[in-house]
């Protein structure tokens, strides 16, 4: 019996080392693929969340009949993806280090301004409501100051 013990821990060991490999090449592992629709002049979806921070890729697919880009901005983070031609898509990969709010839109002349705009929203999980819109108005903070300790 003393060694069937021994074996034990080195097949337990075996097990931690033979880990998943990962085959991406350099950057921290993607967390999600977004898909991201454009077109004249829109963008689907307009409004993104994401629970959590990490890097992203996002799948645009340009579904309109003139070229389209893609820029992600907000929070230190600019990332752009050049134009897509019609019918083509691209993957801009981007590492949203930071909660908060982002901007999607399409960074050529005037097309933002038409309407391909979006919002891009990172770590919306923490204190999300099941249904409908929650708007938290006015959280009263009482700070009162009691000094404890004085005497
Ligand atoms: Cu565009």
């Amino acid at each position: 019996m003393r060694r069937l013990l021994f074996l034990l821990p080195l097949s337990l060991l075996f097990a931690a080392c033979g880990g998943s490999s990962s085959p991406s090449a350099g950057g921290g592992p993607v967390m999600q693929m977004i898909q991201i629709s454009e077109k004249e002049y829109s963008l689907t979806p307009g409004t993104v969340t994401i629970s959590k921070t990490g890097t992203y890729d996002f799948r645009v697919t340009n579904n309109g009949t003139i070229a389209h880009a893609l820029e992600i901005q907000g929070n230190g983070v600019e990332k752009k993806i050049g134009d897509i031609q019609p019918g083509a898509s691209a993957t801009l990969r981007a590492t949203l280090s930071k909660d908060g709010s982002y901007e999607i839109y399409c960074p050529i002349d005037g097309h933002r301004d038409s309407g391909m705009e979006g919002d891009l929203t990172v770590g919306a999980a923490m204190g999300g409501g099941s249904t409908g819109t929650t708007e938290d108005e006015g959280s009263t903070t009482s700070d009162d100051g009691y000094g404890y300790g004085s005497g």
